[in-house]
């Protein structure tokens, strides 16, 4: 939207995961694996339904030809990244996030475990960042939107409070990175929708219209209205 693509309006629902939304039967329809987030794109009939996050990065960018190179080695390398991603981050999130996290004791084997393979990503990332402003090059791409929300948010400490104890500063051209795609006004606004959490100005529950964003945040909405 912030490249003011009309045909990319959409509506954002909450699905509330700790209260169980996503195993309700109609988010089931749209993803059987019951995992947040899944989309309905309507302009199709029947409407076609587009689940895992880097099969649905994969449509919009296909859909509206943004954000993914057409050229075949740019192309590839941006997709190198998308799929590392994916099999990346449950090691992130699954792996150190929970063991350190939220785990009811703490495991010194998995944490050591979790620890050591998610440093060696973070390496893995500060080399390919060290001679690229962007994951696959000098253009921001869907890779950067698959990783940053993770690694950008476990460098600047924003999940598990693992930053210190990760080291986090050390890999300096992932935190440069990271820095630079947070004062991205778009990601500014993404960040907020189906926010829960935090400073309630920053909490857009569901976005409906790009107006939302002025007039519907928690702070604005009556007490009695949207939980
Ligand atoms: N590979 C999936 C991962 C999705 C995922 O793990 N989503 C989590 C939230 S970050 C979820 O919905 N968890 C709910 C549950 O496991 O019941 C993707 O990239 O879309």
């Amino acid at each position: 939207m912030a490249k003011g693509i009309k045909e990319a309006e959409y509506d954002a629902w909450l699905i509330r995961i700790t209260e169980g939304e996503q195993f309700g039967s109609g988010f089931v329809n749209a993803n059987p694996n019951s995992k947040i987030p899944a989309m309905m794109d309507h302009t199709h009939t029947p409407a076609v339904r587009v689940f895992e996050s880097g099969s649905i990065l994969l449509y919009l960018a296909e859909k509206f030809g943004e954000f993914l190179p057409t050229d075949i080695v740019a192309r590839t390398e941006t997709m190198n990244w998308l799929f590392w991603q994916m099999g990346s981050a449950p090691f992130l999130g699954g792996g150190f996030g929970h063991f350190y996290a939220y785990a009811p004791e703490k495991y010194e084997y998995p944490i050591n475990r979790y620890t050591m393979e998610v440093k060696r990503q973070l390496d893995v990332l500060d080399r390919q960042l060290a001679d690229n402003r962007y994951i696959a090059g000098d253009e921001y791409t869907i890779a950067d939107m698959a990783i940053w929300p993770w690694y950008g948010a476990l460098v600047k400490n924003k999940v598990y409070e693992a930053a210190e104890f990760l080291e986090a500063h050390t890999y300096k051209n992932v935190v440069r990175w990271a820095d630079e795609i947070a004062e991205r006004p778009a990601v500014k606004r993404g960040l907020m929708v189906n926010r829960t959490w935090g400073e309630e100005s920053r909490q857009l529950h569901e976005r409906h219209d790009a107006s939302d964003f002025e007039l519907r945040t928690q702070d604005k909405l009556e007490p009695s209205g949207e939980k």
